[in-house]
């Protein structure tokens, strides 16, 4: 019997056909495809129930071959083997998404762990059970989880104390309303990192994106069930050279409701090719070289591409000349962009972006985050800012109080710092999906607001703190 063999050779890897609303119980299904998984994406910790649980995995794996997709209802057979339901955890940069998980009872379930991260990743609960989930790749195993609950953490070194740990829960009593999930988000909210990440080494990229749906905050005290590339919003920033090649591997986990896609404004490709949507389950390639320097706009086109845009789905991509960009203090990106919010804890209003004016105008994914977080910079630095504005609907006109722009790179239209005449900008004018560099400097201790000097928004979100020094003008 050589492949039930290799079968329980191994941590039973298993595909999970799909999902209802993230609490079902999906058939799995054993399947060949295991033998495809690459070795090291699978460890099998020893433990003293193992025995039993191939035993109970085989007998599984035999029942369930004969019925592929049925309700777990009816998947009890004699020996009373259930998936209690399915859960999903993410991998983002240095953390597991959710990190904090809850079932309604103990039992036995599927658990998915998907990288969206660049780097190998691990996960070791606390029974024993560890997963290695290569960049980009899913993993699955089945998880009894008793009532006391498990841990789990990534065992690479220093990967635990960088964030990298969760817990799984037990608990009965399932009065767990969206209002209640929002409160415990709101704990865990922290600003998004305004700094633009290093140029990526080399010449060609491959860049791991991946479709979660999940609860974010846009507001205080304001969430919604956002559509996200690898659970940010804005999705993470691509930084690149001219000339270089990106390989995007796009991927749409199983325990997504939506189709998803991508298009990258800084490629030049057929509509209907790369930027085509995929389902839950599905992965595909976009690849595409960086022709054109400049500040790009990438986002879901999925139907209605409005919908996915006002959710959440976009990005920057930044394509540096070949020879570079001069020196300066501090590099920060910033996206503009607006929310219409539906119902608190649930997804946006397609209604409200569609004939009426948004509720928040934001930089960086949440209403005033710079305004409560201020971006510090010191006195007398050069500042590069790299702007866009991913609408979907509204224009920019992005001003920073205090400051003139001494050099703007918009849509390939230049200001230069040095020009005859000595000339200087108060504003960029972007309208959606357009892209600027901006360059200032903080002339002396104190604050520097951020807005768009479209002025209605201001009182939306659309405002942010530059803070120089102490930030205190008199000291
Ligand atoms: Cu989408």
């Amino acid at each position: 019997m050589g492949q039930s063999e290799d079968l329980i050779s191994e941590r039973p890897v298993i595909n999970v056909s799909n999902n209802n609303n993230g609490r079902v119980m999906n058939t799995p299904i054993l399947s060949s495809t295991i033998k495809n998984k690459q070795p090291h994406e699978i460890q099998h910790s020893i433990t003293k129930d193992d025995l039993f649980t191939r035993a109970v995995i085989m007998l599984l794996a035999m029942t369930l071959s004969a019925c592929q997709v049925m309700p777990s209802s009816q998947v009890e057979s004699d020996d009373e083997v259930v998936i209690s339901g399915d859960l999903s955890i993410n991998i983002l940069a240095m953390s597991y998404s959710p990190a904090k998980l809850e079932v309604v009872k103990p039992g036995r379930y599927t658990v998915t762990v998907s990288n969206a991260s660049t780097i190998l990743h691990d996960i070791v609960f606390s029974n024993g059970i560890k997963l290695i989930i290569a960049p980009g790749k899913q993993v699955s195993t089945i998880l009894d989880i008793p009532e006391s609950g498990l841990g789990y953490s990534c065992s690479l070194p220093g990967h635990k104390d960088a964030g990298m740990f969760g817990t799984i829960t037990v608990n009965s009593e399932d009065h767990h309303s969206a209002e209640s999930k929002s409160t415990a988000l709101l704990a865990n909210y922290s600003p998004y990192d305004p700094k633009v990440p290093a140029l990526l080494p080399f010449e060609t990229h491959d860049i791991y994106l991946m479709a979660v749906e999940k609860l974010n905050t846009v507001a205080k005290g304001v969430t919604q069930q956002l559509w996200t590339y690898n659970g940010k919003v804005p999705g993470p920033i691509i930084h690149v050279r001219l000339g270089d090649t990106v390989r995007v591997h796009l991927s749409n986990p199983s325990s997504n409701k939506l189709a998803h896609s991508v298009d990258f404004h800084s490629s030049q490709v057929a509509w209907n090719d790369e930027m085509t949507s995929i389902n839950p389950g599905e992965e595909k390639l976009y690849e595409w070289r960086a022709d054109y320097a400049g500040v790009w706009m990438y986002h879901c086109g999925s139907n209605p591409a409005l919908h996915h845009i006002a959710s959440g789905m976009y990005g920057m991509v930044i394509v540096e000349p070949r020879e570079g960009l001069s020196k300066v203090d501090h590099e920060l990106a910033i996206v503009q962009s607006e929310f219409y919010v539906g119902q608190e804890g649930h997804t946006t209003d397609l209604h409200k972006a569609s004939l009426h004016g948004p509720d928040y105008v934001v930089f960086n994914g949440v209403a005033d985050q710079y305004k409560d977080h201020p971006i510090e910079v010191g006195t007398s630095k050069k500042v590069r800012m790299y702007v866009l504005n991913a609408g979907p609907n509204e224009d920019s006109s992005f001003h920073v109080v205090g400051t003139i722009f001494s050099r703007v790179i918009k849509e390939g239209i230049e200001l230069t710092l040095e020009n005859k005449g000595h000339y200087g900008a108060q504003a960029v004018d972007l309208a959606p999906a357009q892209g600027a560099i901006i360059e200032f400097t903080t002339p002396e201790d104190g604050l520097y607001p951020m807005v768009t000097h479209a002025f209605n928004f201001v009182s939306k979100g659309a405002l942010g703190l530059i803070k120089a020094g102490d930030g205190d003008p008199k000291k």
